[in-house]
């Protein structure tokens, strides 16, 4: 399944590629319509009424990145995490103005106190998951690092929103890195949810001194192991 906030007269069409027997379409009501599957590729149009898209017996439903990163919205991504191996490719990558929430834009006397780019903030995710437990290993490039700079991880399951600090940030340079395992019950994950898949964001505190200036959030995605 996924789905999203679609805004008000948004429009756009996503198409994934996935193995589902069949593909439905789900409204807000419950009532659910076919979607043509061509080619083990259906395409989703945004801007129309229903609100989630249901992939029928499928082993994997992946949109198309180009696609998505033309979509003007948040779209909560279904992403596979890969086994895990050493230097591995991040499994998520926050680097993107979008993804900011600066404090004082709007304020022209603290411009200074802006994100300024990936040398600023940015940040490579990993995740594992293995004996009971979700293994998250971030790298975030800040150019100042202080007791306010901060991650959090949150998890969204059947159970409600799970929220946790990552905690023994090592300092390497510009780059702080985190490695924290956290047992699945304290995110309030079941098991099967590991291959169903459950919602997952990250959010980075930034503070370079004067407090807090912002916060780059990933846009929550439905991550399966
Ligand atoms: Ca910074
Ligand atoms: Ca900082």
């Amino acid at each position: 399944m996924a789905g999203w906030d679609a805004g008000l007269g948004a429009s756009a069409a996503i198409p994934f590629r996935t193995d589902a027997a069949r593909v439905e379409a789900c409204d807000l009501m419950g009532n659910r319509a076919p979607c043509a599957l061509k080619g083990g590729t259906v395409a989703w149009a945004l801007g129309t009424d229903p609100s989630a898209i249901r992939f029928v017996g499928a082993t994997f439903a992946e949109p198309d990145a180009a696609a998505l990163a033309a979509v003007p919205m948040p779209v909560r991504r279904m992403q596979a995490i890969p086994a895990d191996a050493p230097g591995r490719a991040p499994d998520f990558v926050l680097d993107n103005y979008r993804d900011m929430n600066d404090y004082y834009k709007a304020d022209p006397a603290q411009v200074a106190r802006c994100w300024k780019g990936a040398d600023d903030l940015s940040a490579k995710v990993w995740l594992a998951c293995a004996d009971g437990a979700l293994r998250v290993r971030v790298a975030v490039t800040d150019d100042v690092h202080v007791s306010g700079d901060a991650v959090e991880i949150e998890v969204q399951t059947t159970a409600g929103v799970v929220r946790k600090p990552l905690s023994a940030p090592v300092r390497e340079g510009t780059v702080t890195r985190y490695d924290c395992t956290f047992p699945l019950a304290d995110l309030k994950i079941a098991p099967p949810e590991v291959k169903k898949g459950f919602g997952f964001s990250i959010l980075l505190h930034e503070d370079d001194g004067q407090g807090p200036d912002g916060v780059m959030t990933l846009p929550p995605a439905t991550v399966h192991f």
